[in-house]
């Protein structure tokens, strides 16, 4: 191709990565598969390399960060970046009508979704995405203009040459924060408390690539300047935006009188947890905007909108007993047990109490009444004990001074709340990993429950992993135990022999590198193909993968750097145990291929996990929230509020007989 006509296709390539981002983020509506948009994306990126004279600085393949900054800039607002005064009670929204009313307007609504995120202004100078600002304190701002410009649903090209200033909120969904916590409690990092914090601290970072996989979105609310482009009414700034290629929420709505507006709120109080992000409300603005400029502002609010904040629900359940869990690094946590009580449509029947400090500053006792609530909509959380229904028989708390498993004295560092077990040879961190070594997604041992690992580590026939391998050694002590028999000794040895054969994935996620899931196994031995490989990977390689962020990367280079380590590797090596990938690449179906599928319910003949993972061997993917981009919800027994919200959007669903049907005829059962 010459320089031209390269030059051509990249303009071209360009057009088609925004409209399809566009399609995707801001309609709903994707017109290509993931796969077709790696395919272009990866076609433009060769471009570039080849001709990066004519890459645009905006390119979409340079949505993965890389930009580093030593501190945020400030940025002043031309007009004043306002908050909303908040109200509790439908009393509240009724005053605030009638006030508009005696003002002598007739007025119309718009109620949309209270998004629970951090508020963010965005400029556009002849179409093209210039800066991004944080609200800070109304006047003068940061500018996150390197860290937006890695939100996907940003436009780095408007639809219309517009110069324009528009306003919103950038969030992090409910899923992204499941997952980052999934990653921050395997590394035994504080868990992040709601959608707003984490977004509020992926944004706050000087270093793009983090926010880069930190998977941020936005809704775009507001249009400060509105009179500039003929705009007469809250609702048409809202669709002029959406044409400009910008994210609006679509559940934004024009209501009449106060009835519209709590027919709204019931709706979404309704609605809220089958939302993929979390809202704490209902915004409700005036529509018309000359009514608007007559209303004006206080010093801080503007007078024609308000915010309704919804009760947290807070359900009252018993604290039965505080039990403790000693973590890899020996660390203790308390954990509240619960008698089950169903929150925002589940049930909850544990949480976390951190440690000694925050039982003793919420006063908590075996037995007492606890109100219970999900923390940003996600995590069960302990909200305070209830006085009132102490009946005296309670008992008073007291942390362990003993390590639960070993007893050893627990330790703590001056000026830390977290208690520590530091005896090396706890069983319960090295049990722990053993029994994560054996698990279903490790390496699968079956029959190696862990009562039976408690029982060989005690007995010492096994105290590392290579002893597993060793347990042949005996086999006729194992015989004479009491519960154990020649029949499941030998069916435990083959099982071990067996498992030598597992592709890499299945030993890497049971080395128990912190951070590495399942997941993340998978991805590395589909990408380096063999152990040797991915331990000879420098941090900065390792992160140049989607997905893999620095601190996985750090943990990483650290363990295949630890000689311990390296020893274990060789050992078992030695015993012939697999070090490759062997792993189905990824399979063709059109059954599944560029799909996203939603697994619910009870599926009689197969456990989800395994009907997620044939997903995902096809090229599918398997997230656990329907939404309008799922393609097919696959429903089982008792499949409750997902099945429902599939029939809502009317996305196709598959029952158990489809599911089988599919699967027989892939071969998979
Ligand atoms: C939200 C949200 C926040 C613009 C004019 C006054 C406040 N969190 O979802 N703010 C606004 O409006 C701004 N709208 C919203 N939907």
């Amino acid at each position: 191709m010459d320089e031209e006509k390269s030059k051509l296709r990249m303009d071209e390539l360009v057009k088609i990565l925004d409209d399809a981002n566009y399609n995707y983020y801001v309609l709903d509506n994707p017109t290509i598969t993931d796969q077709e948009f790696d395919q272009l994306l990866r076609e433009l990126e060769i471009l570039e390399e080849k001709y990066p004279d004519f890459a645009l600085k905006d390119s979409p393949t340079k949505r993965v960060g890389g930009l580093v900054i030593d501190k945020f800039k400030k940025i002043t607002h031309t007009i004043p970046m306002l908050s909303l005064p908040d109200v509790f009670s439908y009393d509240e929204i009724i005053a605030f009508d009638e006030r508009i009313r005696k003002s002598g307007i007739e007025p119309v609504y718009v109620c949309e979704l209270k998004i629970d995120g951090l508020s963010v202004s965005l400029h556009y100078e002849n179409g093209e995405f210039k800066t991004a600002a944080t609200r800070g304190n109304g006047t003068i701002g940061e500018d996150i203009t390197h860290n937006v410009k890695t939100i996907k649903s940003v436009p780095m090209r408007l639809r219309k040459k517009e110069t324009i200033e528009v306003r919103g909120e950038i969030y992090m969904a409910k899923e992204t924060l499941k997952k980052l916590n999934q990653e921050r409690q395997e590394l035994e990092m504080p868990l992040l408390q709601n959608c707003r914090n984490a977004a509020a601290g992926s944004i706050r970072q000087l270093d793009s690539n983090v926010c880069a996989k930190r998977n941020l979105d936005t809704w775009i609310y507001h249009l400060p300047n509105p009179e500039d482009y003929g705009i007469k009414t809250h609702y048409e700034a809202l669709e002029y935006m959406k044409e400009l290629g910008l994210k609006t929420n679509s559940s934004s709505k024009l209501v009449k009188g106060v009835n519209g507006i709590l027919d709204f709120i019931e709706e979404y109080t309704k609605k809220r947890p089958t939302l993929s992000y979390d809202i704490d409300g209902v915004v409700i603005k005036v529509n018309d905007l000359a009514s608007q400029k007559k209303l004006g502002f206080t010093s801080k609010y503007p007078r024609w909108a308000i915010a309704y904040k919804f009760p947290a629900e807070e359900v009252l359940t018993k604290l039965k007993d505080i039990i403790y869990t000693v973590g890899r690094t020996g660390r203790i946590t308390p954990n509240a047990v619960l008698e089950p009580a169903l929150v925002m449509g589940s049930t909850v029947k544990r949480a976390t109490l951190h440690n000694e400090d925050y039982i003793i500053e919420k006063d908590l006792k075996i037995n007492d009444t606890v109100s219970i609530r999900k923390a940003g909509d996600v995590i069960p959380e302990v909200v305070e004990r209830k006085l009132e229904r102490r009946t005296g028989s309670e008992i008073e708390f007291k942390m362990i001074t003993n390590c639960p498993i070993c007893g050893k004295n627990l330790e703590k560092k001056p000026g830390q709340v977290d208690y520590y077990c530091l005896n090396e040879s706890c069983p319960a961190r090295h049990i722990e990993g053993l029994v994560h070594f054996v698990s279903r997604h490790a390496m699968n041992i079956d029959g190696f429950g862990e009562k039976i690992m408690e029982d060989f580590f005690n007995l010492g026939f096994i105290k590392t992993i290579v002893d597993i391998y060793h347990l042949e050694k005996h086999k006729e002590d194992l015989i004479e135990l009491e519960g154990y028999g020649k029949k499941s000794v030998d069916n435990l040895l083959e099982a071990i022999e067996n498992s030598k054969q597992n592709s890499l994935e299945r030993l890497l996620f049971g080395l128990g590198i912190g951070g590495i899931g399942d997941k993340t196994a998978l991805l590395l031995a589909r990408t380096y193909k063999t152990l040797d490989t991915l331990s000879e990977k420098t941090k900065e390689e390792l992160q140049s993968i989607k997905d893999i962020g620095p601190i996985l990367a750090n943990n990483i280079e650290a363990y295949f750097k630890d000689v311990d380590n390296q020893t274990l590797i060789h050992n078992l090596k030695e015993l012939n145990i697999n070090t490759t990938f062997l792993g189905e690449e990824i399979k063709e179906s059109e059954w599944f291929s560029g799909k996203r599928f939603v697994v619910t319910g009870t599926i009689s003949f197969m456990g989800r996990d395994e009907i997620e993972h044939i997903i995902e061997n096809y090229g599918g993917q398997a997230s656990s929230s329907v939404s309008k981009k799922t393609d097919i919800v696959i429903v089982g027994e008792n499949a409750g509020s997902k099945e429902t919200k599939a029939k809502e959007l009317k996305i196709p669903i598959w029952n158990e007989e489809q599911l089988y049907k599919v699967l027989k005829d892939l071969n998979e059962v």
